[in-house]
């Protein structure tokens, strides 16, 4: 059973997250089906996706799924991780994707989001990183994918408190394009999309790529990358992180000590 909807129209292709139960958290499951869609994109020629969940949902996703994180003395966001795969297919994909929000983006989801070339969301969509909520150690490109799409003070300010934002803020700061209300952001988004398919896909899919490798270009030194992932390891090492795994599949707040 699939988790996700796609059709396309004209060339425009949709993939609607479509797994409720779990609020389209994205579970290696759910991955594989968009990372499927995308592909699929490609061959059919499709130049501009759009990335929904159901009309009306509370919760756009969940970010990542949980229950998929390893239970420690393990990096939960490995280069293989379903999320990460999930980005960079977004970021590699030649035609714009679009994504389309209605309701909360937690965690992984956000950054699923911001890797989306554009995002257009309903005034109830609300985002929230969530790393220091769970004791995860958030990587590298990760925090690159948020530096690229927000101001550093306001991503500082959504990864230490993991406090939701408000759709009217993330516009208000350039996190995400534009606020349309409820009852047109379908409408709205689509002519972005349609605006997007009118022009040349070859100059288009090449600006992307530019703009990606040009986003992308921050040099880290090898001592530097090295002292990174040293300090990732020992947050995945820690108790906290043991903890904050354990809380949220016993449905209760983490007790964190720092060790
Ligand atoms: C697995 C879930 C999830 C979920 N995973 O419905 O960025 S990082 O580093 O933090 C990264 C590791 C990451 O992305 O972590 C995930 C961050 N996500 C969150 O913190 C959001 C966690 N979820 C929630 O706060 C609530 O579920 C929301 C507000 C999304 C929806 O609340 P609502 O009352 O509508 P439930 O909480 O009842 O969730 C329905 C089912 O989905 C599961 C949840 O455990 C429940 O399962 P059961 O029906 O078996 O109890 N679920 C929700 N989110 N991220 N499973």
């Amino acid at each position: 059973m699939p988790l996700v909807e796609t059709k396309i129209e004209g060339f425009v292709g949709t993939i609607c997250l479509d797994y409720f139960e779990k609020r389209n958290a994205f579970s290696a499951a759910l991955v594989e089906d968009v990372i499927k869609a995308l592909d699929a994109f490609v061959d059919g020629r499709v130049r501009a996706v759009v990335l929904r969940a159901r009309p009306g949902v509370k919760i756009w996703s969940a970010g990542h799924d949980v229950d998929e994180l390893p239970e420690g003395r393990r990096d939960p966001l490995g280069w293989y991780d379903p999320l990460r795969r999930l980005v960079r297919t977004i970021e590699n994909h030649p035609a714009p994707v679009i994504a389309m929000i209605e309701g909360g983006v937690w965690g992984g989801a956000c950054e699923a989001a911001m890797a989306c070339d554009i995002i257009v969301a309903a005034p109830n969509a609300t985002f929230a990183l969530t790393p220091a909520k769970l004791g995860v150690p958030y990587n590298v490109s990760g925090m690159l994918t948020f530096l690229n799409a927000a101001p550093l003070r306001l991503i500082k300010e959504m990864a230490f408190t993991a406090r939701p934002i408000s759709a009217e803020r993330a516009v208000n700061a350039g996190l995400i394009n534009h606020v349309a209300p409820s009852d047109e952001l379908e409408s709205f988004t689509y002519a972005i999309a349609v605006d997007i398919v009118a022009n040349a896909p070859l100059s288009i899919a090449v600006m992307k790529e530019e703009l990606r490798i040009l986003a992308g270009a921050h040099p880290m030194s090898p001592q530097g990358w090295e002292r990174v992932q040293g300090l990732r390891r020992i947050v995945y090492d820690s108790a906290d992180y043991v903890e904050g795994v354990k809380a949220f599949k016993e449905k209760r707040k983490p007790v964190y000590r720092g060790e």
